[in-house]
């Protein structure tokens, strides 16, 4: 094999008349300014070399293209559409017209315009554990490089829709069915190897066609009316997804180089938006949370194989599911037969749905029951790795089983509480080893939602940190670190926005009227019917607990206490804020609003808007994190946007509080914050971290760099 020549970037060798160019832009190959240069420059050489007869594009490291570098898109949107980059659309007509047959080699992913770069290749072969997809919509983004023009002519048009709109890549199997690519070799072949005997035997044989010229399949037209209601459904208010069916649908009408021009004008106008801002910070969010000051690769960390869980009600028996889930065997204590009978029937129904749902087997199913050992006592406590504590939310109780647990668990075993408020320090000094005692605090239901506070204490080892963010990134979850401050990140903030919810309901709006703007807004639940579902209780228990921390004189809302007076805790009573049928199917309780004016006589009536629901709830939320923030309980603020979006049910495509605060900007959110306060009192008070970004202009994400540097 002679080398032709070489960049840093993108190399290019050649094989008995096959050229091999090999992308090498480690960790995921994507499309950084230097890479499309390569390509283009790769195919110039290609197309003016007699002795190569034809070519293939191939990633190094097993991986094929992940996309544009998202990291380039602040720059570009910020420079008004201007890149370091040559165009890609530019580069893949190189490709499509460089006169000799250019072969895509994907392993690992091809995604966005990795995927983009391999249609306008003549030939797409596939290792067999490859992806392939278009996910630019979940970066509030379409596909920029002809994938909505190029995808149409190799799948037909509904499924093109489909992939562009809902983001999911497809196995090389699926993408072999669609027409995406022309061959998938066996398990353990060398895909270099194959993509070189592709080329000889078939590519050499055949007439070049480019994919643009395809149109055959474009012939079909789908209902592009229930493919958008299908989007809106999946990704409610998501504007890419539907732009996304726009250019795929233009792509059945216009030619191709129109349409291209249409896609164009379509990418730049999500590319500009807030909604694509938001997803990007998301999207990085989500992989930055991991990274903890103080741990690195040398930081030691237990493997955790296998688990113990106290108690078997609604959370526990979740967390037991998770380590079942993930293969680890677990042992679930509760202190009565018939609680332990409960929950493992609550588990055996939970997986049996799922199976009548086809998301997994019943063999599946068998197996992961088998790894849960339902018991009243502690036998084999003092062989687990980690034990999570899921008793009821009391300080007591808690610490009476941490000193059983103390006195039971191996040495090193990590002791964890789910507690969702109380002190992580409190619960380990009834332990004689609080550098193994740490908070992990699940979101119920805790095998759906992706969200794990990891909550460490003054004396919480890095190893025991270490260890439990790891554990959550093998039970499928987010893992954010959280400090011990009362309720952490999340709840910490969700009871300022709960209180807001209860004093808009107290001051004249309705429960119908809070809910609906709060979920238009995005969120996935209003905020008293997301109490109902949590169960109005569990705050109430709390109240309780802390009441004796209350302010006096300030005030604080009282409608969900007297429901609980009343026994209404929400679903599971069939009462609460609403009334819920068999199926828990909510309807509006006109009582409950009869019923709050009269417990509130003194507080003023009035009409409330929408956007000042909005506002009231939301603020509430930014000016707590505000706090968590300065105070050093949240490493950065996107760790809270994470924790939101995770684990509260708020919208991606906002942010996070935070980052929506940052795009709202922190001096608007600053005057209305004053202006609540001069309405409100002394709850309203701004966070002072709040108070200094707005008047210096800056963001909390600018805060969190500088403060992380
Ligand atoms: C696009 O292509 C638009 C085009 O239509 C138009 C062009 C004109 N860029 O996820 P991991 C980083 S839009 C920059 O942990 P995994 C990531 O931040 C793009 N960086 O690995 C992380 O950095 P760090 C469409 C990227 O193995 C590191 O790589 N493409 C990119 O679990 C490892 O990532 C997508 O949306 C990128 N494109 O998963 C694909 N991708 O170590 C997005 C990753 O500093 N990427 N990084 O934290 C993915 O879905 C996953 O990364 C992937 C690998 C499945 C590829």
């Amino acid at each position: 094999m002679s080398t032709l020549s070489t960049q840093d970037l993108v190399v290019l060798t050649q094989n008995d008349g096959i050229a091999v160019i090999t992308i090498q832009n480690p960790p995921v190959n994507a499309l950084s300014p230097g890479v499309p240069e390569g390509i283009a420059n790769a195919i110039a050489r290609i197309r003016d070399d007699a002795s190569v007869r034809a070519a293939i594009l191939i990633g190094a490291n097993n991986r094929f293209i992940a996309g544009a570098d998202i990291r380039e898109f602040g720059k570009i949107a910020a420079a008004g559409g201007k890149r370091d980059s040559i165009g890609l659309n530019e580069v893949l007509h190189t490709i499509e017209n460089c006169g000799k047959p250019v072969i895509a080699a994907i392993d690992g992913h091809a995604l966005g315009g990795g995927l983009e770069t391999a249609m306008a290749c003549h030939y797409r072969i596939a290792a067999s554990t490859a992806h392939v997809g278009q996910p630019e919509c979940k970066l509030g983004l379409i596909p920029g490089a002809g994938g909505t023009q190029r995808l149409p002519r190799l799948t037909g048009l509904a499924k093109a829709a489909e992939l562009c709109a809902f983001g999911d890549p497809v196995n090389a199997a699926t993408a072999f069915e669609l027409g995406i690519v022309d061959r998938v070799l066996a398990p353990g072949e060398d895909l270099l190897a194959g993509a070189i005997a592709f080329a000889r035997e078939t590519a050499l044989a055949l007439p070049l066609v480019r994919t643009r010229d395809k149109d055959a399949k474009l012939a079909e037209k789908p209902d592009f009316t229930a493919l958008r209601e299908a989007a809106a459904k999946r990704s409610r208010n998501l504007n890419a997804a539907q732009r996304a069916i726009d250019a795929v649908e233009a792509a059945g009408v216009m030619p191709f180089d129109e349409g291209l021009a249409y896609e164009q004008k379509l990418f730049m106008d999500c590319l500009y938006s807030d909604q694509s801002k938001a997803l990007i910070h998301i999207f990085f969010g989500e992989r930055e949370v991991a990274k903890v000051p103080g741990i690195d690769k040398t930081t030691p960390s237990f493997t955790i194989q296998n688990a113990a869980v106290i108690g078997a009600g609604t959370m526990g028996g979740g967390i037991a599911m998770c380590f079942a889930n993930a293969g680890i065997p677990v042992r679930v204590k509760e202190a009565s037969e018939q609680a332990l009978e409960r929950g493992m029937a609550a588990i055996r129904k939970n997986y049996a749905n799922s199976v009548s749902k086809g998301r997994f087997s019943q063999e599946t199913m068998d197996k992961r029951l088998a790894l849960i050992t339902p018991q009243l006592g502690y036998d084999g406590f003092d062989q687990a790795d980690i034990v999570i504590e899921a008793v009821f939310e009391g300080m007591e109780l808690k610490k009476e089983v941490f000193r059983e647990l103390d006195a039971i668990a191996k040495p090193g075993a990590i002791l964890a509480s789910n507690t969702s408020t109380l002190s992580i320090d409190e619960i380990a000094s009834a332990t004689s080893r609080p550098e193994s005692v740490i908070g992990t605090h699940f979101f119920s239901p805790a095998n759906v939602m992706k969200l794990l506070e990891v909550v460490r204490g003054a004396s919480t080892s890095l190893a025991a940190i270490n260890t439990c963010m790891q554990l959550g990134k093998k039970l499928g979850k987010v893992s954010v670190l959280a400090g011990n401050c009362f309720g952490f990140i999340g709840n910490r903030m969700f009871g300022p926005y709960r209180r807001e919810a209860q004093f808009l309901v107290e001051e004249g709006a309705s429960v119908a009227a809070v809910d609906r703007a709060l979920y238009d807004f995005g969120m996935a639940m209003g905020p008293l019917a997301t109490g109902d579902l949590a169960g109005l209780d569990v705050g109430w228990r709390i109240r309780k607990e802390i009441a004796h921390l209350q302010k006096p004189g300030v005030r604080q809302p009282i409608a969900e206490d007297k429901l609980c007076e009343m026994g209404r805790f929400g679903q599971k009573t069939g009462a609460g804020w609403y009334v819920y049928d068999a199926q828990r199917k909510a309807s509006v309780d006109p009582q409950v609003e009869a019923w709050v004016r009269e417990w509130t006589t003194e507080v003023p009536k009035r009409e409330i808007g929408e956007e000042e629901i909005v506002d009231r709830c939301l603020y509430a939320l930014v000016n707590e994190g505000a706090r968590i923030l300065e105070e050093g309980f949240a490493l950065r603020s996107v760790d809270i946007d994470i924790v939101y979006v995770n684990g509260y049910g708020f919208p991606a495509y906002r942010g996070g509080p935070m980052e929506y605060a940052d795009l709202v900007g922190l001096d608007k959110v600053y005057a209305r914050i004053k202006e609540f306060e001069g309405q409100h009192g002394e709850l309203w008070t701004p966070a002072p971290l709040l108070v200094k970004l707005a008047e210096e202009g800056s963001t909390f994400g600018a805060y969190s760099k500088r403060a992380s540097r």
